[in-house]
C-alpha cells in the first residue's frame, strides 16, 4: 500500500520494479501539457526547463496496485484504490481568484467522490508568481485567495487537514496542480516551530494566507514542503543566496528532527542525509552554482538534487527546496 516516485529522463520509458505500476508522472519541462502518454498514464507537463541550462526530467509516481486512468472535465487523475493523482491546468487569466478556486475545489470534490479523503501533498505551479494581474494584485496572492476558497468550502475554516505544497513559480503563464490524495491512510500535518504556519501569516502578504503546512507525514514517508528562507514569516538574508541556502536547508533539518517532530507527537529523528527526491528551486539562473556548492557541502556530493530556474513566491527569495524522506 505504498506510494513512491523516482527520477528519470524524459527519454527513458518509466521502468518499474516488478509488482509497481505508474501511476502518473510529472514532466519538468519545455511547455504547459496535460496529457495521456503512450503507455496510458497521466502526465502533466510545467514548463521548468526552458531555460537555466537543467536538463528536462520526469518524475515517476508508481503504487502497488493496478491503476485506472481518467480525464473528468479539466482534470486528469489516476488511482490505484489505495492513491489517488489529480493534475489540472488553467491556462493565463486576467484574474486568477474565480478560476483557480473552480478548478480547486472541482479536485477536492473529485477526491472525495472516490473516496480518497485525506489529501497529503500538493505542488502549485504559478506562472508569472510575483507579476501582476490585470487589477492589479500579485498573481501568487490571486492565487492563494482562490486556493483559500476552494479549501474552505470543502474542508472548512479549519487548517488542520491543509497538507503539504510547494507553490512555484514556472516559466510560463497560467497555473498547474499536482494534488495527491489517500483512501486509508490518515496523513499528519506538520509545522516547523522555527516559522509561522503559512495559514497564519500576517495580512502584509495577502489578503489570504497561504493553505499549506509545512510537511506531512503518510506512514513513515515525511513530505517536506517547499521551504525558503523564512524565519517566523519574515525573510531573513535578503539578496545573499548563499546564506538563504544555508538557511532553507537548517529550516528542513529543523523541520524533520527529533525535537520538532516529538513536540507534536510525532516519534521520528531524521536529518538531511534521509532526504531524497530534492528539488531546488533558484530565482536566478547564475545563482545555480552556488546553491548546488552549499547543497553538495550540506547534504554531500552524492545527493541528486535537481536545480530549476524559477521565481519563488517573494520578490526577495532566491532559493526553495523540497523533499522527500522515504
Ligand atoms: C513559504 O514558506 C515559501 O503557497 O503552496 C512554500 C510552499 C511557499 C508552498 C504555497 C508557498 C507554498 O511561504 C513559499
Amino acid at each position: 500500500m505504498s506510494i513512491r516516485a523516482h527520477f528519470t529522463s524524459v527519454d527513458e520509458i518509466p521502468g518499474t520494479e516488478p509488482g509497481r505500476h505508474v501511476l502518473a508522472t510529472v514532466t519538468y519541462g519545455d511547455t504547459a501539457r496535460l496529457a495521456f502518454t503512450d503507455h496510458g498514464n497521466p502526465d502533466l507537463t510545467v514548463p521548468m526547463a526552458v531555460t537555466g541550462g537543467g536538463e528536462p526530467f520526469r518524475e515517476v509516481w508508481t503504487v502497488d496496485g493496478s491503476p485506472r486512468w481518467a480525464l473528468r472535465d479539466d482534470l486528469a487523475y489516476a488511482h490505484d484504490g489505495q492513491h489517488l493523482f489529480i493534475a489540472g491546468l488553467l491556462p493565463e487569466q486576467d484574474v486568477y481568484t474565480p478560476p483557480v478556486r473552480a478548478l480547486y475545489e472541482k479536485a477536492f470534490a473529485l477526491a472525495s467522490h472516490l473516496d480518497y479523503g485525506h489529501v497529503f501533498r500538493m505542488w502549485n505551479f504559478v506562472g508569472d508568481i510575483i507579476g501582476t494581474n490585470a487589477e492589479g494584485m500579485e498573481v501568487y496572492r490571486d492565487f492563494v485567495q482562490g486556493r483559500a476558497q476552494a479549501f474552505r468550502t470543502h474542508f472548512g475554516d479549519g487548517t488542520a487537514r491543509l497538507p503539504a505544497a510547494t507553490g512555484i513559480g514556472t516559466q510560463a503563464r497560467g497555473i498547474a496542480f499536482v494534488l495527491l490524495a489517500c483512501h486509508a491512510g490518515v496523513p499528519r500535518h506538520l509545522e516547523n516551530s522555527h516559522q509561522t504556519s503559512a495559514y497564519h501569516y500576517p495580512g502584509q502578504y495577502g489578503p489570504k494566507p497561504p493553505s499549506f503546512a509545512r510537511a506531512t507525514l503518510l506512514g513513515d514517508t515525511l513530505y517536506v514542503s517547499g521551504t525558503a528562507s523564512i524565519l517566523g514569516h519574515e525573510t531573513v538574508h535578503q539578496g545573499d543566496v548563499r546564506r538563504q541556502t544555508r538557511q532553507t536547508l537548517d529550516n528542513i533539518a529543523h523541520l524533520i528532527s527529533r525535537d520538532n517532530l516529538a513536540a507534536q507527537g510525532v516519534d521520528a529523528d531524521h536529518d538531511l542525509k534521509d532526504l531524497r527526491l530534492i528539488k531546488a528551486y533558484v530565482r536566478h539562473d547564475s545563482d545555480i552554482p552556488a546553491v548546488r556548492e552549499v547543497c553538495e557541502e550540506t547534504l554531500g556530493a552524492g545527493v541528486e538534487v535537481k536545480y530549476l530556474n524559477v521565481a519563488v513566491c517573494r520578490d526577495d527569495l532566491l532559493v526553495e527546496i523540497e523533499g522527500i524522506v522515504p
